[in-house]
């Protein structure tokens, strides 16, 4: 009995245990399934920031991206802005540019139509038209022999003054002074001055070939003029194709100025009133097949003179220069050894800045004269013995005056004559 109550108190003792064990197991059980929810709570938590973290970046990236696209679209806008602008602008020009020219050959037309023949003289006209320089020399020149003044150091100094103001250049000027001091003992008066000073200048250009030896014209003789804008190209060509004609020469004018409609006009203008006949393309057409039909009309037509009108260029343009070497090279090819001249039209008032355009285009194309336009407008004649004194090319004509005949053909003597008589 007694035995069985200790056996159940035992056993009762035991189940408590168990139980106890149990409950406790079961309380850990929920400790770990309750630290495994948290563990498991927390790496969401952390998954979820890290997605977050990469969606603000995805976002911010898509944020640049789409401003980039904005700027660059922007930019775009700008640029395309800005090179309408550019071109309405040069459109503008080219159109004003376009106006003045046909203001200009409007102009020309009238002057030509109400142009009378030469009344006053070829030397008179060459006076007239170098009046500015004139002043330079004469009136300084005078001055300096006022008042009796002795022929000293400080009188070759202002010489010297007056001789580089009409662009006579320095180089050109102190060589002269040099050989003038020399004969120095045999000056006293400014007339005896101007003298020597006239000997020393005309002493800069060339002698003149003899008549005689001059050979016989090439048929046809090609003339190409070449120069930079607006040196009076056109004009000069125009003045000898009337020169040419006057003197019953059959004279056929290429207008290879493509560049402006209204460069084709102004050509047409000239032949008209030379009476010389033109072979034009379309504005914008290649200058050098214009070049070739001219030659080629020249030589079927029989034709005494061809003069092939060039667009003006500046000698730094050097796709300009290779288009002029190419009409060049066209022409030779037509007709082996022409170009016979290429005429370069100088504009004297640009001063000594003619002189390394020359230098440039003599380079490309083998100028073999010169024209000097413009003398009438500059008090810086002296340019023309500059020009003469360091190109070693001949000046074949000079303008001094927008008139037919004052394009006259340069002679040292009476040039220098009429800057001192
Ligand atoms: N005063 C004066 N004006 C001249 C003389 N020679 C040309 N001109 C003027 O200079 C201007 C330009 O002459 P153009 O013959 O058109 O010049 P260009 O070299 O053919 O010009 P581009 O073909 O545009 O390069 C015109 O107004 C002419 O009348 C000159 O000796 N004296
Ligand atoms: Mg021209």
């Amino acid at each position: 009995m007694v035995f069985n109550f200790f056996k159940r108190k035992t056993r009762d003792k035991e189940q408590e245990k168990l139980k106890k064990q149990a409950q406790l197991k079961e309380q850990e059980r929920l400790k770990e399934q309750e630290r495994l929810k948290e563990q498991s709570r927390l790496k969401e938590q952390e998954r979820r920031e890290e997605q977050e973290k990469i969606n603000e970046q995805e976002r911010l990236i898509e944020q640049a991206r789409l401003k980039e696209a904005a700027r660059l679209k922007e930019q775009a806008r700008l640029k395309e802005e800005e090179e309408r602008r550019t071109r309405e602008q040069r459109e503008e020009q080219e159109r004003l540019k376009e106006e003045e020219r046909r203001k200009e050959n409007e102009r020309v037309k009238e002057k030509l139509l109400s142009e009378e023949p030469d009344k006053k003289g070829i030397f008179s006209r060459l006076k007239s038209g170098l009046t500015k320089t004139r002043e330079v020399l004469n009136t300084d020149i005078n001055d300096l022999f006022k008042s009796s003044r002795k022929i000293d150091d400080a009188l070759f100094e202002e010489l010297e003054e007056v001789l580089i103001t009409a662009d006579l250049g320095m180089d050109i000027t102190m060589e002269m002074m040099d050989r003038i001091r020399k004969k120095a003992g045999r000056l006293s008066t400014a007339d005896q001055l101007k003298a020597v000073l006239k000997q020393e200048l005309i002493a800069l250009f060339p002698g003149k070939e003899d008549p005689e030896t001059v050979p016989a014209l090439p048929r046809p003789h090609i003339i190409m003029v070449v120069g930079v804008n607006g040196t009076g190209k056109t004009t000069t060509l125009g003045k000898l194709a009337t020169r040419f004609t006057r003197e019953n020469k059959k004279v056929l004018i290429a207008a290879a100025d493509t560049f402006r409609a209204a460069a084709i006009e102004q050509v047409g203008i000239w032949a008209d009133r030379a009476g010389a006949t033109i072979v034009r393309h379309k504005q914008g057409a290649d200058p050098a097949a214009v070049a070739y039909d001219g030659v080629e009309a020249a030589m079927a037509r029989g034709m005494d003179v061809l003069l092939i009108d060039t667009a003006g260029r500046l000698h730094t343009q050097k796709n300009l220069m290779e288009e002029l070497k190419k009409i060049k090279r066209t022409v030779e090819k037509k007709m082996p050894g022409a170009p016979h001249e290429v005429l370069m039209v100088l504009d004297a008032t640009t001063g000594q800045n003619a002189i390394s355009q020359a230098k440039m285009f003599h380079e490309a194309v083998n100028l073999t004269q010169l024209a000097l336009t413009k003398l009438d407008g500059t008090a810086k004649g002296g340019i023309v013995a500059a020009v003469a004194g360091t190109l070693h090319l001949p000046i074949r004509y000079i303008g001094v005056g927008e008139s037919m005949d004052d394009l006259q053909e340069f002679d040292a003597v009476r040039f220098v004559n009429a800057l001192f008589d």
